[in-house]
């Protein structure tokens, strides 16, 4: 401190006030010197300030330091404060602002009691303040809401608030308001609990215990990933539950991985136990769908009541082994159950993820999902995450699984707050759960719980965990289950009965050896999870069903109406110029019928025709709305004021809701949110748009194990559709290719419908036969860049009006089937070049002589429709597969197969030649011209070479 501010502060105590009360309206109008004073000083203030409302703590501080200073007998008598005492409370002020930062450092959050490593950030001396100043009074307190008291006693109070069994990561928070509110009922979190609650924490706890020692007596050796060590998870969520309930959940979303998902899906989630030991068992029933999935992936969902008797709607979605993907479609289910049944309302919906430790802290996903928090169109309200910290990954101990401090430390991206809370101590986790339903109600944001915990055994039940942890074990071991732990606090701290509490827990021990005696002498067998609501009214269908036509026509009349409301914009919406040229006008001709629709309009179409018929439409990909080539402008932006505007949702009907949105840049979570939407909504249409189609690369796990399993493995039903940019135009090994040989590898079982069309009209049909049967499947589009606007791909109104999805394209140029020697099959893009050059002079003789029959549903492949047409063409001479894609791309190795089978069934001797380029390492070559060189000797070996040609 300068000797000028001695002197000030000796004299003045007023004149303090009066630089802060400057400093207050207008930080530059004071000094550096009281600038930084007033800085350091600024953010407890706030939060003082915010704890107990209309008291100026500054004015109480100053005062108190005055009448402080007075009172000490080394200084001057005159002074009503002195520039020591304001030092010295300056340095208790930064030390319990150090507290409300980092005293969860310190915090006795481990079960296993390893005591936390000391945090200098915590010591006295690193503020100055030294051993004689523990005895001198303070009135630093008061920015937490304490009264003046000796330095030593403030700082009990501080390690008991901030370094008790709970952590609490605040200050990395911006809004002063959430801050305050967070301290304040962080201050509480010790407050009783009351004996209900308590006994119910209890029961929840003997339930979980008993459920895992009924498996492991019963079924000796079998994976169950059981919660032991982490029990406490349970009776977090139910205390959530209780109170969000209250606030007005009528739902909630419950997303967790393997360990303790069997004991969640029976005790929280209400899967008849008789279920799950059916699973066990392994006896399927006759009329079990598809391949199913082991146990402890299963979903489940079911109305209960919470602890206090309030009916709440609870689900789990399905779930794959691979860790953390889970929480972006928990994501999408909720928010699809928030649109759909509660017009939006967040309220009414609410969701809880639960993690694991080492997963939650190295799993990308996790980045992407959490980034979505606040984002129009992902926004759910704000998420619970617990993580149950069992403090190891499989064999891995955190030092090797993050460089991070916390596991939860990605809740900083979004400012969110983190408690880290020792799993033994259940009243004060009862109270967090309590503060995290008020905080989410609130703040709609996300909320951690850090839940430190234990794994009782390995990595499964057979895995020997002292081969890789021996210390950690030997704790392990000793450690009282956490149902007795919390039965030896209540009969010592809160006058509970010990044989009461037994009793308790051997009465569900015997209940569930009741139910396994019932499941073995009835020789029960394993049942299909039958959705509730929307997704169980609809069917699971066959291959041979999907090939059946599907009814997708609208009378002209209609079509023209809403093309016409399509490029209708309000009087006050002023267009960018250019797009008032291009799109807006363009699309009146369309719709007046004087110009042929393109890709663009046919595609706007589909959506407001099924929004007008009451379905609803979400569309999420990044720059959806103008969309990647600048051709769908679903929603215009407004050139003057800015504000957007989506024509299509004036044609939906009351019910039906329309969003399209323009995603954060991930695909993993965003393309997972999609999929638990699209499983929720299974009546509505529900469409994920990559960039370009090989980023849905980034989304693999996602298409694996969701998209293409999803139905043989769970029973669910869900139409997602993917549009994927692809097509090679000479732009290099990126950017060419979504990866369709992928997609093909994974069909089976009529799991998804892979499609790549030439002509605007079948994306007009296929979105809507997506949602006009009585069934769903994924749908994988190869979506056009070159020919979006190409005449070739472009289609009529009346084509919308009484045309129909075609899987296959014959060649309607040809006049006289007999004339054809060459039959070219083919799908996407290359069909469009194979037609130009036939209009060039150079091929003109072939013209006739060459049909090109377009493949445009790959999977499920028509194989009777390809019959018939090949059939017609009885003088062939030569059949052959053309393609852009190497040959160890594209359809290639899917279809050289079905086609075979197509030329024996028709009777015909060829074999199938091959037209394309050679097996590559890449999609496509990085030089323009090298591509137009190669496509150019693809399309001549195709209409020319009587044998097969690889270039
Ligand atoms: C994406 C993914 N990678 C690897 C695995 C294999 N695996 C299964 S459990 C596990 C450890 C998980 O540790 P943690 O997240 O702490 O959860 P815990 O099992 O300890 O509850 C690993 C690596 C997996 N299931 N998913």
């Amino acid at each position: 401190m300068s000797g000028n501010f001695n002197s000030v502060f000796q004299n003045n105590a007023g004149y303090v006030e009066e630089m802060f009360a400057r400093y207050s309206s207008d930080p530059n109008s004071v000094g550096i010197e009281w600038r930084s004073y007033f800085e350091g000083f600024h953010e407890g203030f706030g939060t003082a300030t915010a704890l107990a409302s209309n008291v100026s703590h500054y004015d109480e501080l100053l005062k108190n330091i005055g009448e402080n200073s007075s009172k000490e007998k080394d200084h001057s008598p005159s002074s009503s404060i002195n520039a020591d005492s304001l030092s010295f409370e300056f340095k208790v002020a930064a030390y319990v602002q150090a507290w409300k930062t980092h005293g969860h450092l310190q915090a006795k959050t481990n079960p296993l009691g390893y005591e936390a490593p000391k945090a200098p950030t915590l010591f006295p001396e690193t503020y100055g303040i030294s051993k004689e100043d523990f005895t001198r009074k303070t009135s630093a307190g008061l920015l937490i809401g304490l009264n003046i008291m000796k330095f030593e006693e403030l700082s009990l109070e501080l390690q008991k608030r901030f370094a008790g069994v709970v952590g609490a990561e605040i200050e990395h928070i911006e809004c002063p308001e959430e801050k305050a509110w967070l301290h304040a009922e962080f201050a509480k979190i010790h407050a009783p609990v009351d004996k209900e609650t308590q006994k119910s924490i209890y029961h929840e706890l003997a339930k979980a215990d008993s459920l895992e020692k009924t498996i492991a007596t019963k079924y000796i050796g079998k994976k169950r990933f059981s919660i032991e060590g982490a029990d406490a998870q349970f009776p977090a969520v139910e205390s959530y539950m209780e109170q969000a309930a209250k606030l007005g959940a009528q739902e909630c979303t419950v997303a967790i991985a393997h360990r303790g998902r069997l004991n969640f899906l029976v005790n929280v989630i209400g899967k008849p136990l008789e279920r799950l030991f059916t699973e066990f068992e392994g006896y399927p029933h006759d009329g079990l769908h598809g391949d199913c999935d082991v146990k402890y992936h299963y979903g489940y969902e079911s109305e209960r009541q919470t602890r206090n008797g309030q009916k709440i709607n609870i689900s789990m979605p399905f779930n794959p082994s691979h860790l953390e993907y889970v929480g972006s479609v928990a994501m999408g289910d909720t928010r699809a159950r928030q649109t759909m049944y509660y017009n939006g309302d967040t309220s009414k919906v609410t969701s809880i993820v639960l993690h694991g430790d080492a997963a939650f802290s190295g799993q990308g996903i996790v980045f992407e999902n959490v980034q979505m928090m606040s984002l129009q169109g992902y926004n759910v309200g704000g998420t619970i995450h617990i993580v149950a910290n069992n403090q190891v990954g499989f064999t891995t101990d955190p030092s090797d699984s993050r460089s991070a401090t916390y596991c939860t430390d990605v809740a900083k991206v979004t400012g969110s707050p983190v408690f880290h809370i020792n799993a033994d101590n259940l009243d004060e986790l009862h109270n967090l759960m309590v503060m995290a339903a008020n905080y989410r109600y609130k703040f709609k944001k996300d909320f951690y719980v850090d839940l430190v915990c234990f794994r009782r055994y390995g990595h499964n039940e057979t895995d020997e965990p002292s081969f890789t942890q021996p210390l950690l074990y030997k704790v392990i071991k000793d450690k009282l289950a956490p149902f007795e732990e919390y039965a030896k606090y209540l009969t010592t701290s809160h006058s509970f009965i010990d044989d009461e509490l037994k009793a308790i827990y051997n009465k569900y021990r015997a209940d569930m050896n009741a139910v396994y005696d019932k499941v073995k002498s009835e020789h029960m067998h394993i049942e299909q999870f039958v959705p509730l609501r929307e997704a169980g009214e609809l069917k699971l269908a066959s291959e041979k069903e999907m090939l059946k036509p599907a009814k997708t026509q609208l009378s002209l009349t209609k079509i023209k109406e809403l093309a016409v409301k399509i490029c209708h914009l309000p009087e006050t919406f002023t267009p960018n110029p250019k797009l008032a040229r291009i799109i807006v006008s363009e699309r009146k001709e369309m719709a007046e019928g004087n110009k042929k629709l393109d890709w663009g309009m046919a595609e706007l179409l589909a959506y407001a025709t099924l929004l007008n018929e009451g379905y609803s439409v979400r569309l999420a990909g990044e720059d959806a709305q103008r969309g990647t080539f600048s051709h769908r402008h679903v929603t215009l932006v407004d050139f003057e004021n800015g504000s957007r505007y989506t024509s299509i949702s004036e044609c939906a009907k009351e019910n039906s809701k329309v969003e399209i949105i323009n995603t954060l840049l991930s695909e993993e979570a965003a393309m997972g949110y999609e999929y638990g939407y699209a499983v929720r909504n299974a009546k509505g249409l529900v469409l994920w748009e990559g960039q370009f189609g090989d980023f849905a690369n980034g989304a693999q796990v996602i298409i694996d194990q969701f998209i293409a399993s999803g139905e043989t493995k769970w029973g669910q039903t869900q139409g997602l559709v993917l549009l994927l940019p692809h097509g090679m135009e000479g732009q290099g090994a990126e950017h060419s290719s979504a990866r369709l040989e992928r997609f093909l590898q994974l069909c089976a079982n009529g799991n998804m419908q892979v499609c790549y069309f030439t002509n605007a009209s079948q994306i007009y049909h296929a979105l809507r036969r997506q949602v006009t049967r009585n069934f769903r499947k994924p749908l994988i589009l190869m979506t056009p860049k070159s020919f979006l606007r190409s005449p070739r791909a472009a289609t009529t109104l009346e084509e919308l009006a009484s045309g129909h999805f075609e899987e296959i394209l014959d060649d309607s140029r040809i006049a006289k089937a007999s004339k054809v020697e060459r039959v070219l099959f083919c799908t996407g893009k290359i069909s469009l070049d194979l037609f130009d050059a036939l209009d060039k002079d150079e091929y003109k003789n072939k013209s006739e002589t060459t049909a090109i029959i377009r493949i445009e549903q790959l999977y499920p492949f028509h194989m009777e429709k390809a019959i018939s047409i090949l059939s017609h063409y009885k003088n062939v001479k030569v059949i052959g597969w053309v393609q852009e894609e190497p040959a160890n791309m594209g359809a290639w190795s899917y279809i050289r197969n079905e086609l075979h089978n197509v030329i024996k069934k028709s009777g015909i001797q060829n074999e199938i030649y091959y037209f394309g380029r050679s097996r590559r390492a890449t999609p496509a070559v990085g030089l323009e011209k090298q591509h137009f060189i190669e496509q150019e000797k693809v399309i001549k070996g195709a209409l020319e070479a009587n044998h097969s040609i690889e270039v």
